[in-house]
């Protein structure tokens, strides 16, 4: 067991209330114009940005700080056939078989179906991996704490990270995806989450015609 260490928490900043807002607003107004993007442009990101989107995932809060992700980048035009390839496939079984009547009324509004380009197209795709345990160098496993939320809180970092440094990315769950384990050679361990498709937009992208709920929708308070 290791015993707790404390350090000064040094790095925090206070900013006058005025400044507070200021900054709120400023990233407001920078992430509500955020879209979800299938229409992707094959120009190239230099992977020096992406990495940096990846160190701010990094910071990510975890259960018990395990850190319980893994991230594979994949640029390789080669991988990203196969990627495709395979998620077509599911795709194809999802909206001919596996989907719900419901689930496909639901999806209507985004228009998608069974045709991935975008997963060649793209100049990346990360595979976010979420570790269920650790695997120590003596084979014996260590167990993560909360995986699931703290792997969707890393991911929500860097759809952020992305969307600020101009680009675009798309959410993609094509389901099951344990075709990314044996491509990407994961081990079983490790459940893929999701693939976050990023790059420029194409020229002339579109995006489906959708809102967000009004802030009294989906929140409600308790004070005094
Ligand atoms: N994975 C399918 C279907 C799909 C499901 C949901 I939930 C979405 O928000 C969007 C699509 C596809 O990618 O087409």
């Amino acid at each position: 067991m290791s015993e707790a260490k404390f350090i000064e928490l040094e790095n925090w900043r206070e900013y006058p209330p005025e400044e507070m807002r200021a900054r709120l607003e400023e990233f407001y107004e920078d992430l509500r114009r955020r879209r979800t993007v299938r229409d992707f442009s094959n120009r190239a990101v230099p992977r020096e940005l992406i990495e940096t989107a990846l160190k701010i995932a990094g910071t990510a809060p975890s259960g018990a700080n395990l850190q319980p992700w893994h991230f594979v980048v994949i640029g390789s035009a080669a991988t990203k056939a196969r990627i495709r390839e395979a998620a077509e496939a599911e795709e194809k079984e999802f909206y001919e078989h596996r989907a719900s009547p419901e689930w496909l009324e639901a999806l209507r509004p985004l228009g998608t179906d069974t045709n991935k380009p975008f997963l060649e197209t793209a100049p990346w795709l990360i595979a976010v991996f979420l570790k269920k345990f650790d695997v120590r160098p003596d084979g014996g496993k260590v167990k993560h704490y909360y995986p699931s939320e703290s792997t969707g809180l890393a991911t929500g970092l860097l759809i952020t990270a992305l969307h600020r440094a101009g680009l675009v990315c798309l959410t993609h769950t094509p389901s099951p995806m344990a075709f990314l384990n044996e491509i990407l050679g994961r081990p079983k361990s490790e459940r893929p989450f999701l693939l976050l498709v990023t790059g420029y937009p194409a020229k002339g992208a579109r995006v489906p015609d959708v809102s967000r709920k009004p802030l009294e929708d989906y929140v409600s308070f308790f004070e005094d």
